[in-house]
């Protein structure tokens, strides 16, 4: 059988499903690793050692599972989750990939609901299950957590607080072995000292959030995976400040499950829920089944997606077009390929 501690790597969540994954690479005598972090001319891989490796980078994400022969990365495995957003000039950034779990952070003294929804649309949209986890339970009170339980329809809620502990034993239960977790929500929801408390010493710097508007400063600056104790890995990741997404529609119904469900009734198969004579989800409004705000704030949703879909097929576009010059070119430059 193969030849490295499958033990010592259970704790970055190595599975049965990665060793199915890599099956053949470990047949051929290779071993399997984890990245850990990409930092400055290099990543860092968890191998089950006790020192963890460098390779150099290879358009890797934190998250992913590798097979080394010797010192030499020679597979990647597939991912079955990737967790990804659009960068400002509208390319796809991976941020995690091979994430079971997507801890949404809300901090209770600055919930926002838009915000959230779209977290959870991505959430969805990457192959793992988002769960919302509100932090700093112990500045908020009860109706904070009453209203957004009421906004979001089905989402799985736990209310935690690094401070007194609230939580957090829900939370260990629920990141048991292999489940790997990442950390999304904004700067200063209490990420990385929800790590800390959940590993129980100061492994992380946190930062203190600004005394006018509680926004955080960003004290995070690069995505690590860590080990809990619990038998499950977590990635913290930094705030971000713009969460810019292509998301299908499949995640944008699994995270509005309601209106999904009442859309099923609307005349046209097309729906906007805007304007559409038999629209079933502007009835539900109407007889309070459905939250006004909760519409208005899909429709908004709904239509920044869509400007955002439109970018990366403007952006694949031009790549096409680009493609299309260089043969046109390569015609011109080479004229017996052009003639018949
Ligand atoms: N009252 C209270 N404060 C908390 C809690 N958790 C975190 N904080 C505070 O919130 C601030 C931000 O915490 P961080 O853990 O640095 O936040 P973060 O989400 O990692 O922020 P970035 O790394 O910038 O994305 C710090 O001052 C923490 O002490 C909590 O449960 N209760
Ligand atoms: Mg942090
Ligand atoms: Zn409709």
């Amino acid at each position: 059988l193969v030849d490295f501690n499958s033990s010592r790597l259970a704790r970055w969540g190595w599975s049965e499903r990665v060793e199915a994954l890599l099956r053949s690479a470990l047949d051929a005598g290779l071993r399997p690793g984890r990245i850990v972090s990409l930092e400055r001319g290099g990543m860092r891989v968890a191998t089950g050692d006790e020192e963890p490796m460098w390779l150099r980078p290879g358009g890797l994400a934190v998250g992913d599972w590798i097979a080394l022969d010797g010192p030499r990365m020679a597979e990647v495995a597939p991912r079955w989750s990737v967790l990804d957003r659009l960068d400002p000039e509208g390319n796809r950034q991976v941020l995690a990939a091979n994430v079971d779990v997507v801890l949404i952070c809300a901090p209770a003294d600055r919930v926002s609901l838009g915000r959230l929804e779209r977290e959870l649309v991505v959430g969805w949209d990457s192959g793992a299950t988002p769960v919302v986890v509100v932090t700093k339970m112990d500045v908020a009170g009860p109706q904070t957590l009453e209203q957004l339980q009421g906004r979001l329809a089905t989402a799985e809620v736990i209310a935690t607080s690094a401070l007194d502990g609230q939580g957090l034993q829900e939370l260990r239960t629920r990141l048991g072995h292999p489940t790997t977790a990442a950390l999304l929500g904004p700067s200063g929801a209490g990420k990385s000292t929800l790590v800390n408390a959940l590993v129980g010493h100061q492994l992380l710097s946190v930062g203190a959030v600004r005394q006018s508007d509680h926004r955080g400063r960003h004290t995070t600056t690069a995505r690590r995976l860590i080990p809990l104790g619990t038998g499950g890995s977590l990635i913290d990741m930094p705030g971000l400040r713009a969460l810019a997404s292509d998301a299908s529609d499949g995640a944008v119904a699994a995270a509005f499950p309601d209106i999904d469900q009442l859309a099923g009734g609307c005349r046209f198969a097309d729906c906007t829920h805007s304007v559409e004579p038999g629209c079933a989800v502007i009835a539900a409004t109407a007889n309070g089944e459905l939250d006004t705000a909760r519409l208005a704030s899909y429709r908004k949703l709904e239509r920044e997606l869509a400007h955002e879909r439109r970018q990366v097929d403007h952006l694949a576009q031009q790549a096409e077009t680009r493609i299309w010059k260089s043969i046109q070119k390569a015609h011109r430059t080479n004229p017996k390929r052009g003639r018949r």
